[in-house]
């Protein structure tokens, strides 16, 4: 039996693999991109998706190559030949994927290290804790002067760096923006973090990522009558008005409950 001729498929392979990751790169549309780190990670995306389609394409010609080269014909109940190894085709076939496997992960490694805005948001102060919960989520903004807890409403100024904190009450939820390309699990028992640069004024959709119970779908910002908010990225001056507006609120609720009380004791 003639065995396989190699190099000619692997061209084929390369081929029909890199037009397939072209298809899908020009006709799958992305969401929106509303973070300064969404282009480096869409780009990233394209990279790693010229990649797969590569190995993709290579990998199911031979597939199917070999399926029909190698069938087992009416009759014949011979036993292949017994083959020990092909050592070139071996260290082929371990030093490329090596070679991808770290181009992949040094390409990983350098768009969310340049997208990590932690530092910027520590200096400017703009950190928000998020808690999870089923089903929803709470937002306490730790920003130095702003000092609002337990809110529903995720509202932050355009172009500055957020750095965020989060924990769940109970299970395990997954804070995910599609629009900024960032999501994070939040764990029991541990605080995770992650940081974003909002770059569009807008509202966009928030996601829990992770199926955390029978209300999971309802932690869906976007779909009908669910509860949850989307995220509204505001101007900085809009930001402010809306601080000030809720702690007015907050003051006055606290007040009416001061007077509550008194009026309870007095009565
Ligand atoms: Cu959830």
């Amino acid at each position: 039996m003639k065995p396989i001729k190699v190099l000619p498929l692997t061209i084929i392979g390369t081929l029909v693999g890199a037009i397939v990751s072209a298809v899908l790169i020009v006709t799958v549309t992305l969401p929106e991109q509303a973070s300064v780190q969404a282009v480096a990670i869409d780009n990233l995306y394209v990279y790693m998706l010229g990649f797969s389609g590569v190995i993709f394409g290579i990998v199911t010609l031979f597939l199917i190559v070999a399926v029909f080269r190698f069938r087992a014909r009416p009759n014949d109940t011979r036993e292949g030949a017994p083959v020990h190894g092909i050592t070139w085709l071996e260290v082929v076939w371990t030093i490329i994927p090596f070679i991808i496997v770290t181009a992949c992960a040094y390409g990983g490694f350098v768009v969310l290290n340049d997208g990590n805005v932690e530092a910027q948001a520590r200096t400017s102060g703009q950190v928000v804790h998020i808690e999870a919960y089923q089903f929803g989520w709470k937002y306490d903004y730790l920003a130095k002067n702003v000092d609002l807890t337990q809110q529903a409403d995720l509202v932050l100024p355009v172009g500055e760096a957020v750095f965020f904190e989060l924990t769940t009450k109970d299970v395990i939820h997954s804070f995910w923006v599609p629009a900024w390309r960032m999501q994070m699990n939040a764990t029991p028992g541990q605080v995770n973090t992650t940081s974003t640069t909002p770059s569009k004024v807008g509202t966009y959709e928030i996601v829990c990522a992770f199926l955390c119970g029978v209300g999971h779908t309802g932690m869906n910002s976007s779909i009908e009558g669910s509860i949850i908010p989307r995220v509204r990225v505001v101007t900085r001056a809009e930001f402010d008005t809306w601080v000030a507006e809720q702690k007015a609120a907050a003051e006055q609720q606290g007040q009416t409950a001061t007077t509550q009380t008194t009026d309870g004791s007095v009565a």
